[in-house]
């Protein structure tokens, strides 16, 4: 029974403990990832890729997606007709969240750093977008349009000239992506799109493929991001070094930290928006309130039972990724969410903005009762690809500078030069490379 279930959703209590840092992140609930397994084969798909181009990609699209394919290049009339075609509320929709998006986006463009620091002396930290960015997305079941727009705004608000996207070709839709995709695309005016799925869409962008009589030429990419499934991962895991990737996406995440000023009704229904991803996700609360967890319990007993994907929201709550945080009070709850480094971090307490300040690690925070995690999945105008799996302790989500580097512009005159030339020799002569301490002097003899 629905109820039963529940039971499942377990307690993690650890009030009364003083936990070290290094404790706390280890009492976290977290599932276990690898990817080793897929490592053989997807290196031999890479290979093949690289030796045999679009015959290759061919082959590969008859054998994991069941596919004959003519042209691997989706033509310009089949995105014109998926965007005709797409239900004017959805097309409405992707409109105000690209447009959201963009806005955001663009106002995190960094700002150029210069300074003088002697005389004569002129450092430069310069903001440059990468030339040509490749995206990956997803087919199956998880046909997400608002990925592509979370993918393509930040990159082109960053100024990259060429971006190219690659989906699974499906069977139900002659050999093209989803049609949904595929308008999501137009929409956001990307016409170059490949019916190419998992490892080998990697595979393709990393390297490029050459022409063939039914292609044109597939230009290398700069940068690959996209999610995927265990094989894509381990594909961009393959590729970096020779590209850019953007982080490997696990499983989707939701912390919620709540007081008893929370309502238990929204504190369950957002546990349950993330759960409903995947029997993997991970579904948190973190509080002090025993009474509050009791009325969460319950209402996610009573709203999985309802709810279309109930099957798939239980294993997630389930599992041992999923529960309740028992804490102190507030103090350690905020440890507790700094631990965890949690995707979504959800605040639902008394000052929620206060508490939010106070966050150190997470992807984003949603503060308060009207800030849920499908506000910013899909409107709020922030990106949906965001660190997983605690990697929040050390990097951001999905921005304008994934697809940008800086260069440090060096500008000195013979003065400047000059100044500091005896340091230059000095340390040259410490460091046993005494012709660095010549390049400079042979310009004042
Ligand atoms: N919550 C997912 C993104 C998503 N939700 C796409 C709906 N569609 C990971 O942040
Ligand atoms: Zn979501």
């Amino acid at each position: 029974s629905p109820e039963a279930a529940f039971d499942s959703f377990r307690t993690i209590d650890l009030r009364g403990k003083h936990l070290s840092p290094a404790e706390l992140k280890g009492a976290m609930p977290r599932a276990e990832t690898t990817f080793d397994a897929a490592s053989d084969a997807v290196a031999a798909i890479i290979t093949d890729v690289r030796t045999r181009g679009f015959a290759a990609l061919t082959d590969l699209a008859q054998r994991f997606d069941g596919v004959e394919q003519h042209s691997v290049r989706v033509p310009d009339e089949a995105l014109d007709t998926a965007l005709e075609q797409l239900d004017p509320a959805v097309r409405s929709a992707l409109e105000t969240a690209i447009d959201r998006t963009r806005t955001f986006a663009k106002a995190q463009c960094p700002a150029d750093a210069e300074v003088e620091i002697r005389p004569g002396a002129v450092l430069t930290h310069k903001w440059v977008p990468v030339s040509r960015v490749g995206l990956y997305v997803p087919g199956g079941l998880a046909v997400y349009p608002s990925s592509v727009i979370m993918n393509v705004v930040p990159a082109q608000a960053a100024g990259v000239q060429s971006l190219a996207l690659a989906s699974p070709p499906q069977k139900e839709f002659g050999g093209l992506p989803h049609p949904t995709i595929l308008a999501a695309a137009k929409l956001l005016g990307i016409t170059e799109v490949y019916a190419v799925g998992g490892a080998q869409a990697i595979a393709a962008f990393a390297y490029g493929v050459p022409a063939d009589a039914n292609n044109g030429e597939l230009l290398p990419v700069d940068v690959v991001t996209g999610p995927g499934n265990v094989f894509v991962a381990t594909a961009k895991r393959l590729v970096k070094g020779v590209v850019g990737i953007d982080s490997e996406a696990g499983p989707t995440e939701i912390m919620v930290l709540a007081d008893d000023t929370a309502n238990p009704r929204l504190v369950a229904a957002d546990l349950i928006s993330q759960a409903e991803h995947d029997p993997n996700a991970g579904s948190v609360l973190v509080t002090a309130s025993e009474e509050l967890a009791g009325k969460v319990r319950a209402e996610l007993a009573r709203q999985a039972g309802t709810t279309k994907h109930g099957d798939r929201v239980r294993t997630a709550l389930s599992g041992a990724q999923s529960g309740v945080i028992l804490v102190d009070g507030l103090e350690q709850g905020i440890a507790v969410c700094d631990a965890y480094a949690a995707e979504h971090l959800e605040i639902q307490t008394a000052d929620a903005e206060a508490v939010a300040a106070r966050i150190r690690s997470a992807g984003a925070i949603f503060v308060g009762d009207y800030s849920p995690v499908s506000l910013g999945d899909y409107c709020a105008g922030s990106n949906h690809v965001l660190p997983t799996g605690g990697t929040a302790a050390f990097s951001s989500g999905l921005n304008v500078t994934t697809f940008m580097r800086a260069i440090q512009v060096i500008n000195y005159n013979r003065e400047a030069l000059q100044e500091v030339s005896a340091d230059i020799v000095a340390l040259s002569v410490a460091e046993d490379l005494p012709a660095h301490g010549d390049a400079v002097t042979v310009r004042f003899s």
